[in-house]
């Protein structure tokens, strides 16, 4: 499963946003260092596309797709030096496959820290990159004698210098402007700049009706780097305690629509390339994971190794046109349900039945 780390520093939210995606009770403290050991959670894809073909088939069970994100303990000025928990904590960012900056723009006395976001991206950017920097120089010293000896390593020592360029000035490879050739070389060397970022503004609670004036310094700064959402992540929290009734009563009470949760989530899910087939049936209707391009053998092998090792064949259609047709017998009759062979490029919102045999 995908796994999103968040990054910031002490007291900026980031236990808070863990607990409104896992509806749970990590402890959130207004002192720094609250999270020591990371907490670990999986939250739900909420996709209506899954209820309405749900509600078709009359399925017993529904089931989404999740992505699962971490809750690491906050950064300092000089963690990538050792400073505060640095190591351990840089360390549990290097396990995840993308970075959630948790940026505090809450103004609160009781809970110290800074509340300026461009401040919290200046500092764990910094971070980041001076570990990164760190790395690099020191895999570049053997890369570069390895590469005397074997030419075929040449292409990586020539990432790696480029990836040195960067980082020497303080810029993160995600910011780089790197070509991806170069950017999946360095993939085996595990840097935390070298994956892709969203960015959560932190808004305060009296400020719900400036969310965007407040969110727009830090998404002109990433530009087109990185994601950016700003909610107020204490309210979200606290709404995730209720139950569903009384939660939509508080969000959109609040004028906060269905929250920001959900667009998240979303937008974490697209931002990682990956995308959503689906299954449906009486017993139950069911989202899947899988990465843009991957073609329909490897699809089925999501649900079970045996369907990609004994594919036969899919019969496939795009969930509306299911949904259009009312039933898979209808649009079997309609011609709109399709028989895919091994070399079919499955796409996002595909309804997808396997026929193999092993
Ligand atoms: N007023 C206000 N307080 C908030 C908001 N978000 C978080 N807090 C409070 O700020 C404090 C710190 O929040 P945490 O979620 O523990 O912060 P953290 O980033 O996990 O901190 P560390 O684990 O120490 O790195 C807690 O007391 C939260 O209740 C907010 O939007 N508004
Ligand atoms: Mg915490």
């Amino acid at each position: 499963m995908e796994r999103f780390g968040f990054v910031g520093l002490p007291n900026a939210g980031k236990s808070s946003l863990y607990n409104a995606l896992s509806g749970g009770s990590a402890l959130a403290a207004p002192y720094a260092f609250a999270t020591k050991d990371p907490n670990v959670g999986v939250a739900k894809v909420l996709d209506p596309r899954l209820d309405q073909l749900a509600e078709m088939s009359r399925s017993k069970n529904v089931v989404p797709a999740s992505v699962q994100f971490v809750d690491i303990g906050g950064l300092v000025e000089g963690a990538s030096a050792g400073e505060g928990l640095g190591n351990k904590f840089l360390a549990n960012i290097r396990e995840a496959d993308a970075i959630v900056f948790v940026l505090r723009a809450f103004v609160d006395d009781d809970v110290p820290g800074p509340s300026d976001p461009l401040e919290h991206l200046r500092i764990v950017e910094t971070e980041i990159a001076l570990a990164d920097l760190e790395t690099v120089e020191t895999q570049i010293q053997k890369r570069r004698k390895a590469a005397k000896q074997d030419r075929s390593i040449a292409d990586e020592v020539a990432a790696l210098e480029k990836a040195l360029a960067v980082l020497a000035e303080g810029t993160p490879i995600y910011r780089s402007g790197l070509d991806d050739g170069s950017r999946g070389l360095l993939r085996g060397y595990f840097l935390l700049t070298n994956k892709p970022v969203l960015a959560i503004v932190n808004v305060g609670e009296d400020d719900l009706e400036r969310i965007d004036e407040v969110t727009a310094p830090v998404r002109a700064e990433l530009g087109d780097h990185g994601e950016v959402i700003g909610m107020c992540v204490q309210l979200e929290a606290e709404a995730a305690q209720l139950d569903p009734e009384e939660r939509t009563e508080m969000l959109e009470g609040l004028g906060l629509g269905e929250g920001a949760l959900p667009r998240f989530l979303h937008t974490a899910y697209q931002m990682l390339g990956l995308r959503t087939f689906f299954t449906t049936g009486e017993k139950e209707t069911r989202a899947w994971t899988f990465r843009a391009g991957w073609k329909a053998p490897q699809c089925a092998g999501v649900i079970h190794t045996d369907f990609e090792r004994g594919f036969i064949r899919a019969e496939v259609i795009h969930w509306d046109d299911l949904l259009a047709a009312g039933s898979w017998a209808k649009a079997r009759d309609l011609g709109t349900l399709r028989v895919e062979g091994k070399d079919y490029v499955v796409a996002d919102g595909d309804v997808m039945e396997i026929r193999f045999n092993v």
